[in-house]
This record gives structure tokens, sequence and C-alpha cells, in this order.
């Protein structure tokens, strides 16, 4: 390539890449995948090596990335924030390593650890008090966020000792957290989150901080500023020091001698990623020996002491055979990929969420369409892109629904919501949804109403709405296929029984948007019953700790809605019970088991079965016997057999041992 062509390429990479990066960091919505970023970076950065005449200083490559946005105030970061240098191989960390070595004229042993999918935090204390935390923004200027890290409760607010310390890591979104969250997006018509880095980054530039708390962020705190003033000499000791100072650090971190053991490091960690709470994207190696980092330095935007391996992106290939939509209890409409099962990091995947209308418009996927997918957050199965040279010939546009596919009521997009809602309150299969919801385990908890006996009951026009439940007979439901005595007296059974739950409940399963199960049991316990949440203020709802004015809103208007009073009034007299009971039970106690159907397997170490269940069933699990398409999560042990491959073919999701345990401390230090 000569020199004038280069400009031409360098100037449409600069462009393209900073267009890029915007989205990426300052509006945390990514355009591409990180890995087509990362080559066209590349691709830029090769070309400035070969033609070192024309790298300028607006140069994306010269340039930390993440311009700060207006509405919090600046941090200057005294020590910038630097980001670091990523590799794609071995052999270019063995070359990282040559030249580490031929720059302090000796061999260095190294700290590895992972490198987590969440973004970089710098935490201020003075005289051991928490007082600043800031995001890393552009390096040198980032965003105040202090009340907002306030609400994380992995990190000390007061440290033990009376220290005035700055400590830099990583703050990241657990995958399930993640998923939910988006799951709830989605229900909602809001805008999905497409890693877990952008959810972290989103939360944490709340203005109001209830919703920061509300996103369950975490921490991993790896770097001490200024160690050595704490009699600190090397990485490892660091991560032992702020580990003793009350901070979480990561337990992958350890020191290797000689850069040959990376690669059995990478492999171990590239096994148990699945395994993992929380989503990476490589492993990250530094010189262990602090006085050797500050001799090395740093360049202009990364140090020259440490280098991140980024893993190979776990892509699958395969083929879209339908494109499904699905009716939320909300309205929303949902398209979903129905596709050849193929295997992708570790599980089979047959269905890819496709989110929402816009999504299958920007990357134009077809029935038929050769696909690739990959997993956001190491978690969710998504479309990366449509294979287009691999499209056979007329494969005709998706037709984007303008009419509900249910009740054939035009559909709409509500003021900033992507999605596309259906809002015809009589649109049955958001009434179905919503009857499904109301007799869920976390709901009214109604065993043996599920989506199929709801959708007979609905067809054969024995109820319209959540009331009519408790009124159906023993002869009503004779009528239901495959219905004999037993099963009818069962579901009749559960149903009166279901009068007698703690107001929580009911208020969770009318389905009252934005009010969820937390929601749900802080009104009970704070109003006691029905009527006063009815007739409570705006102020005094919005006045409970972490219930805002999007909650109180939605409260009054759904209890200001006639057909909702009406339906209050049938369930009065169907004598459902209205007051809080005090209920024993651990609503959302551990995000990881409650309301999940769990089946245990092989030979566990730890536990003993029974006492397994138990807990799980305090946690709010159902533990059944046999893996069906309805389990949520196989624990396996040693020596699982036909139970977890028949796990694998369904696509549930298994944990081992380890995983269980740090599911079950989740739910110790729960509120
Ligand atoms: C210096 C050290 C940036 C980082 C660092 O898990 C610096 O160490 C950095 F300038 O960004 N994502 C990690 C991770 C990130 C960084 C780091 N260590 N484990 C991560």
């Amino acid at each position: 390539m000569n020199v004038d062509d280069a400009q031409v390429r360098i100037s449409e990479l600069r462009k393209k890449i900073s267009e890029l990066s915007e989205a990426y960091y300052t509006k945390d919505a990514p355009l591409v995948e990180d890995s087509e970023y990362d080559l066209l970076y590349r691709e830029l950065e090769n070309l400035e090596k070969e033609f070192p005449e024309l790298v300028t200083k607006d140069s994306p490559t010269q340039k930390v990335g993440g311009e700060v946005l207006s509405e919090f105030s600046k941090v200057t970061h005294e020590i910038p924030m630097l980001s670091m240098g990523d590799v794609f191989s071995f052999e270019e960390l063995e070359e990282f390593d040559q030249r580490t070595q031929k720059n302090i004229g000796k061999k260095t042993d190294y700290n590895v650890e992972l490198k987590i999918d969440g973004l970089a935090l710098s935490l201020i204390y003075e005289n051991g008090e928490l007082i600043q935390g800031s995001t890393r923004g552009d390096g040198t200027t980032g965003e105040d966020v202090t009340a907002n890290i306030m609400t994380i409760t992995d990190i000390p607010k007061q440290l033990t000792e009376p220290l005035n310390i700055e400590v830099r890591g990583e703050c990241y979104m657990p995958k399930l957290s993640f998923k939910k969250l988006n799951d709830k997006r989605q229900l909602e018509g809001q805008a999905v989150f497409a890693n877990p880095r952008n959810a972290a980054a989103g939360s944490l530039r709340q203005l109001d901080s209830n919703i920061t708390r509300s996103r369950n962020l975490s921490t991993f705190i790896y770097t001490l500023v200024d160690a050595q003033k704490f009699g600190v000499t090397t990485q490892s000791q660091a991560i032992g020091y702020l580990n003793k100072l009350g901070f979480h650090t990561n337990p992958s971190s350890t020191t290797i001698n000689d850069i040959n053991e990376i690669e059995d490091y990478i492999q171990k960690y590239q096994e148990q990623r699945d395994n993992l709470d929380y989503g990476i994207d490589g492993i990250v190696l530094k010189v262990n020996n602090l006085n050797l980092q500050q001799e090395l330095g740093n360049t202009v935007k990364v140090p020259r002491w440490e280098i991140a391996y980024k893993f190979p992106p776990e892509q699958s290939e395969t083929k879209i055979l339908d494109i499904e939509w699905t009716m939320g209890r909300t309205g929303v409409l949902t398209p979903t990929a129905v596709m050849e099962p193929v295997l992708l990091a570790g599980t089979t995947v047959s269905r890819a969420t496709l989110h929402n209308a816009e999504m299958i418009k920007d990357k134009d996927i077809r029935i038929g369409d050769f696909v690739l997918l990959h997993k956001a957050g190491d978690i969710i199965p998504e479309v990366s892109k449509v294979l287009k040279n691999k499209r056979p010939k007329n494969l005709p546009e998706t037709s984007i629904p303008i009419n509900c596919p249910y009740c054939d009521s035009k559909l709409v997009h509500l003021e900033d919501e992507v999605a596309l809602r259906c809002i015809n309150p009589m649109c049955p299969a958001q009434i179905k949804e919503g009857l499904t919801h109301f007799a869920s385990r976390n709901a009214m908890n109604i065993d043996g109403l599920g989506p199929r006996i709801v959708e007979q009951l609905f067809s054969k026009e024995m109820i319209k709405d959540v009331a009519g439940l408790y009124k159906l007979t023993f002869e009503d439901l004779l009528k239901l296929d495959g219905f004999k005595e037993k099963s009818i007296n069962n579901l009749l059974t559960a149903i009166r029984n279901s009068k007698e739950n703690s107001l929580e409940r009911l208020l969770y399963g009318l389905g009252i948007r934005h009010v969820g199960a937390k929601a749900a049991k802080l009104l009970a316990e704070e109003f006691i019953n029905m009527d006063n949440i009815i007739n409570a203020s705006k102020e005094e709802i919005s006045k409970i700790n972490t219930i805002g004015e999007t909650i109180a809103d939605s409260l009054q208007t759904y209890f200001s809605n006639l057909e909702a009073q009406e339906l209050i009034k049938e369930l009065k007299e169907a004598n459902v019970n209205m007051t809080y009971l005090n209920s024993t039970l651990n609503l959302d106690n551990n995000e990881h088991f409650n309301g999940k159907t769990v089946v245990i397997t092989g030979t566990l170490e730890k536990y003993k079965r029974k006492e397994l269940s138990d807990q799980l069933d305090s946690l709010g699990a159902k533990v059944t016997g046999s893996v069906t398409k309805n389990t949520d999560i196989l624990i396996a042990g040693l020596k699982a057999g036909s139970k977890l491959t028949k796990a694998q073919s369904l696509n549930i999701d298994i944990i081992d041992e380890d995983t269980l345990d740090s599911y079950l401390s989740d739910s110790k230090s729960a509120d």
C-alpha cells in the first residue's frame, strides 16, 4: 500500500472507529460486536505503525476513549486511569514477555487474573471513609458517581484502618442480574443492554441512586494506588492487602514465573467460563514487581507493564428456521428466532431472542438465513450477524407485524419505546399471560395452573380474568382435556389455598407495571392491607426506601381504573386475603434459586441431598426428581449420568458444586 492509499484507509478507519467508540463508551449502546471493533482498531494500529508519519493526536489510537457526559460533575484523576493494551494470541503474549524482558534486562514473574467484563472505577478513602467514587471517563477526567457507588453492597464504606487511599477496580453486573434486567426491560418495552459492561455503566450513570441499588452491581478491586506507601512491593501482595482491607478481589489472581504457564491458565478459565457468575472476556497479565512496573512506565495510553489477552469470540453458525412473535403480559410483542440446534459456549441453543423489530431491521435477519450466534455477557444467545454471502436467492424480507397477531388490533410504539405494543386491554394473549403470571410461583403460587390449562380455561370461555379462577367448579373442570377427579381436586385445592396468601403475593400477581416481587413485599409490609395501599397518596408510597415515583404513579394509575376496582371487589367477595401475614416466605431472597425448578444429581461432597433440598426450598426453589423442559437448573455433582446428558440436550443451566456454594452464599448476604 502506498502512502496515499494508506491515508485514505486510515481516515475511513478513524471515522468508523470514532462512531463505534462513541456509541460504546458514551451511549452505552455498541453498534457492533467487540471482536469486529477490535479488528478495525487493529487494522488502524498496523497502518499507523507502517506509516508513522500519518499518526495524529486525534487518532482513536492515541486517546483512551469515553467522553464525559454532562449530567455528573467531573473528577480529575490525579494519576490517570489508563486502559490496557490487548492481544489475541499466545504468540503475542510471548512477544510481550520478550519485550518486557528486554526492557528490564531480566526475566520477571507475572500476576495473572481474569479480565472482567465491566467498567473501571476509582474509589477514594479519607481517614478510612469512602468519600468519592468515579468512572474512568477519558482517563484524565471521569464522572463523579459517589452517590451511586454508595449503593453497591460489596464496597466497604468504612475501612478498618483510618487510611487515605485510592483503589481501582472493575464494577460489573453478575450474569443472572444482567439476564433478569434485560428480561424485565424487554417486558417493559425498553431497549436491552448489549453486554454486562454496558449494563453496569448504564446503571452507574443513573441520576436516581435507587435505580443503581436495584441493579445488583458488584466489584472486583485490583489496584492499590501508591501501594509502596503501605510496604507492598508486588501486585500479588497488593491483592492480599486489598482483600484484608475488606475489598472484593477476584479469586483467580495468581503468580506465574514463566510465560509458558499462561497457556494452562487460559485453558483452565476458558473451560470454567460458563460456570462463573460474571462475564469475562480474557485474562490480564501484569509484571508482578511494582518497582519494575514503575521502571517500565506507560505509553500515551496504556501501561507497558501489563497486557490483556482477549478470548477469541465464541460464535457458532446456524440457520434461522422461523421467527416467532410472543406476547407478554404487558402487551409487548417480542420476536424470537427459532434455529437449527447448535452447540454454543457449552450449551445447545435453538432459540435466540431478537429483542425487538428494530434489531430484525438493523441486522436484516430473514427466515432461511445463516447466522452467527454469540452469548451476550456469556449468557444470552444472540444473533451477531447474518452471513449475507450464504443467503439463498430470493429470501423475502422479514415482515414486521402491523396488527397484533392475537387480537388484530393495531400495534403501537409508545413514547421512547423500541417495543411494538398491543394496547388492547382485552387482548386474549395478554390476558392469558396475566393469568399465568397470577398463578406463578412467586405470585399466588397455584400449583398446576400453567399456560396450557390457562389456554383451555380461556378458550372454553370458563374465565375472563383472575377473579374467575375462584368461581371454577368441579363440573367446569371436568370439561378440560385430560382432567380426572384427582387432578381436578388438586387444582381446586391449590386455588382455594391461594386465598390465604399474604398480601404481597396478590399485589405482585396483579401484574401492575413496575411492581415486582420486591416492591410488592415492601408495600405490603408498610401498608398492611390492600385498602391502605389503594388509599395511600403518591407521597406516602414514594417515601418508602427504594420505591420511587415511577412505582407510585403506576399504582395510582392502576387503582384509578374502574375495571381494576371491580376486580379487587370480586376478589374480596371470593374471600381472597388482602392483608399482610408477616409471611416467612423469602421472596426474592436468592436471585439464583427463587422461583426456579431445580434437580439435583450425582454425588455432592459437602451437601446432604435432603438438607440441600430443604435449603433450596426455603429459598423459593422447587426441587424435583427428574429433568424435564420445565427444569431451570441442574445441580450436577460427581459421576452425574443421564440427567446431566438430558439437561445438556434441553439447554438447561447446569451448575457444579463450587457454583452451588457461591450461589448459596449470595443468599446469606442478600437483604
Ligand atoms: C492498569 C491496570 C488499567 C487496568 C489495570 O478485569 C491500568 O488492571 C485495567 F491502566 O483496566 N477488566 C483487570 C481489569 C482491568 C484492568 C486491570 N486489571 N483485572 C479487568
